[in-house]
């Protein structure tokens, strides 16, 4: 059990039903639209908030581009210390803040915990970064000419996000963002407002206590009519969205007319090939933790398994056995696997796609369901499953946020890699395998067309130091590290004649 008011008091959140904020600022709108907000652990009402208007959305626009124009002229190692202390800030609020996600989203503790360390990680890559936003020279093909290119702010910059991972999505974002001379404005889920609020307390306090301008940092509440307020407005240069593939095609579409620029993180349908060469007990502790850690709510989560045929019966009963022994309750009770759904709509998406698979011919090896009685009167409580199935079921192209795990059996590497590749999404993959030939055609052009393929790693849980993203409906964004960095910049080439003639490019004579 959990007491979440103390929580809620330490991480500053005494206004709840405001519903935007520009930092000092919180505006709680004269909207009578809201939201309460349930806890999928035990069903209570946590809090109610309410959504910001659109009047909210344009006085936080202005406010913005306003702080735009001061941030922009703080030097980058400057903005970079900045962020060196909301990252101090997120460890003095791991606890508190680790919990109240898990509590508000229903991941388990420890993803809570960890979703919070990916947040303060990402903080210090940033402030590295903030002293490396690099551009190349180039050579000129004139005498006494120099060129070079140099990143630029973009401006005001979007981020929407989901109630998957409803802290850090805002953190990879803001954080290279701000380093890079940018203001923000984000719309976290509406399932998950009260951790985006917690984090709004945080960075704000970091701001004040550095003079940090009014808006750089914005937040609103809201359901999807701001998200879609942000897709149209050309003052938002950046559109970064997070969430579902139908959700990310709308925006995609909204910022590409006015030829805005965004950067989408879509849905997944992410494999693991175990080969006939894999460490089995290995690839089994992978299987798992990616089918059922979040409760299949993941965009990296494992939907497939791709067995070598002359391996399946023996992974398949192992895979059987573990699901016997795996503990679904109170993701706040540290022994637990697997905690719950976000919400009854998720759990009726669960128990539809089930269904489907059904009709179309799976067989469940490990049945599903709703859990009921003590400790699961939420209703959200599921039991992970696992259905015999063929890649090309329409449910099994379709990516269902729950922890339901098809098996399938290949015969060679070319046929495993072709299924793995024959889903609309693009996010994630791997293969479990000892064998350097195999791993090696699985990175390679001819391999995953994902954009994390890992070997003898399961799919999720990334590090920020690489760039996440992935191609096809996975909407092509890359996020976090490597140099996603440039997707908050804009690119200058500048060209300089320090001759006194004035020669042309390409050799062409203009004489006058
Ligand atoms: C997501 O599910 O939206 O790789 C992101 C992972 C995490 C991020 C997942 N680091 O599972």
């Amino acid at each position: 059990q959990i007491d979440i008011f103390p929580i809620l008091q330490n991480l500053g959140i005494q206004h709840i039903n405001q519903s935007c904020s520009t930092g000092k600022h919180w505006n709680s709108s004269n909207a009578q639209e809201g939201t309460v907000i349930i806890s999928p652990v035990d069903g209570k009402e946590i809090a109610s908030v309410n959504f910001a208007n659109a009047e909210d959305f344009q006085n936080t626009v202005v406010t913005a581009e306003a702080a735009f124009k001061v941030w922009r002229t703080w030097p980058a190692p400057k903005r970079g210390d900045i962020i060196r202390q909301l990252g101090d800030a997120l460890r003095q609020n791991k606890e508190d803040l680790g919990k109240l996600v898990s509590y508000e989203m229903g991941k388990s503790l420890q993803e809570g915990y960890g979703e919070v360390q990916e947040m303060i990680d990402i903080c210090d890559f940033a402030v590295g970064l903030s002293r490396q936003l690099y551009g190349l020279t180039m050579h000129s093909e004139r005498p006494a000419h120099r060129m070079y290119e140099q990143w630029h702010p973009m401006g005001v910059v979007g981020i929407i996000s989901a109630f998957n991972f409803p802290v850090a999505v805002w953190a990879w974002n803001a954080s290279l963002a701000l380093v890079c001379g940018n203001v923000c404005i984000w719309k976290p889920s509406e399932k998950t407002p009260l951790t985006a609020i917690a984090c709004q307390h945080i960075i704000q306090k970091v701001f004040e206590a550095n003079d940090v301008p009014e808006g750089t940092s914005c937040l609103l509440i809201g359901d999807r009519n701001i998200g879609e307020l942000m897709s149209h407005d050309k003052r938002i240069g950046l559109l970064s969205a997070t969430g579902s593939t139908r959700m990310g095609k709308a925006v995609g579409a909204a910022v590409g007319a006015r030829l805005g620029r965004s950067l989408l993180e879509l849905g997944g349908n992410n494999a693991i090939i175990i080969s006939k060469d894999a460490d089995l007990e290995m690839s089994l502790v992978g299987a798992v933790f990616g089918a059922v850690g979040t409760a299949g709510q993941r965009c990296t989560s494992t939907r497939r398994l791709i067995i070598q045929e002359s391996v399946y019966d023996a992974f398949s009963d192992k895979l059987v056995k573990a699901y016997g022994q795996l503990k679904i309750g109170n993701p706040l009770d540290e022994n637990i696997h697997v905690g719950p759904l976000i919400d009854k709509e998720a759990v009726k998406s669960y128990l539809g796609s089930i269904e489907k698979c059904k009709e179309e011919g799976g067989n469940f090896v490990v049945e599903g369901g709703v859990l009921e009685g003590e400790g699961y009167e939420s209703g959200c409580y599921v039991k992970p499953c696992i259905a015999e199935a063929k890649n090309d079921y329409q449910i099994v192209q379709h990516e269902t946020f729950a922890p339901i795990l098809y098996l399938m059996k290949y015969k060679t590497l070319d046929e495993a890699i072709a299924m793995q590749n024959d889903v609309p999404q693009g996010l994630s993959s791997a293969i479990m395998t000892l064998n350097l030939r195999e791993a090696e055609q699985f990175l390679s052009y001819a391999g995953s067309d994902c954009g994390i393929a890992n070997v003898n790693i399961g799919t999720s849980g990334a590090e920020i130091g690489g760039a996440f993203g992935g191609e096809k409906e996975t909407g092509g964004g890359r996020e976090s590290g490597s140099d996603a960095w440039k997707a908050y910049m804009r690119r200058q080439t500048n060209t300089i004649n320090y001759s006194d003639k004035l020669p042309l490019a390409q050799g062409i004579k203009f004489d006058l």
